[in-house]
């Protein structure tokens, strides 16, 4: 039987992007089902009842929700080609432990940042976040991607943050390529070298107009 494999997604959304970035790299066709957030589907509420969130991938019916969990899953299931996470039981266990630190820390600092009201708060938050990401700077090192020579699981997991750098830019007033050339080079040669994820890029001004959206919406401007 052929798999069939449906996402339920939300385009602007990095954690959808990664596995976007994870289908395309296997070279596994799916069913693109765009959510609207602020008016959940049927379908995503039983999907998911638990967080009620994107993304969830369905295989063959059955739901798998949470980007890190789903692009496990999607390594284990076609694990034939192109692999996504290293075959070494340390280096599974490191590139685990980075992609959960990008889940905890990078994403949040983020966010602190196109939410920061008042000068004091926009400073801690640019502090805060140079900290996390220069920590990311560092992991890399040498290298070409987090993965080693390859790209890899850690790279997907962070890849998905640069379409936002524009918009992190643009609340912090700050420069990504002043503060972290390394980051902003690897995320360049990711975009250049990898179709999957050239492909699944967003516009990064329609990104800076979501925040802008977002914050009117909860009522932060
Ligand atoms: C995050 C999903 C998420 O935040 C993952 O898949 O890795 N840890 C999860 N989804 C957001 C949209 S992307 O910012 C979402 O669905 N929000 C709707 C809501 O919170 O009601």
């Amino acid at each position: 039987m052929a798999d069939e494999v449906t996402l339920l997604d939300f385009l602007p959304s990095m954690f959808g992007m990664r596995v976007r970035i994870a289908l395309a790299e296997k070279g596994i066709k799916y069913e693109y089902k765009e959510q609207d957030l602020f008016n959940k589907s049927p379908l995503l509420l039983e999907m998911n009842p638990v967080h009620k969130k994107i993304l969830v991938l369905i295989h063959n019916g059955k739901p798998i929700s949470e980007s890190l969990i789903i692009l496990e899953y999607i390594d284990e299931v076609w694990h034939d080609k192109a692999p996504l996470l290293p075959s070494d039981p340390y280096e599974r266990a490191q590139a685990r432990f980075w992609a959960d630190f990008i889940d905890k820390k990078v994403n949040n600092v983020g966010r602190k940042v196109w939410f920061a009201r008042g000068d004091e708060e926009k400073e801690t938050s640019k502090k805060e976040f140079f900290e996390v990401w220069k920590q990311m700077e560092a992991e890399l090192g040498k290298k070409p991607y987090f993965g080693g020579e390859s790209f890899g699981s850690v790279d997907i997991a962070l890849v998905v943050f640069s379409p936002w750098f524009y918009t992190y830019e643009t609340f912090g007033n700050f420069s990504m390529e002043e503060e972290c050339p390394k980051i902003v080079a690897w995320a360049k040669r990711c975009r250049e070298n990898k179709e999957s994820v050239a492909r699944s890029f967003h516009d990064e001004t329609n990104n800076y107009d979501y925040v802008v959206q977002l914050k009117k919406k909860i009522g932060i401007e």
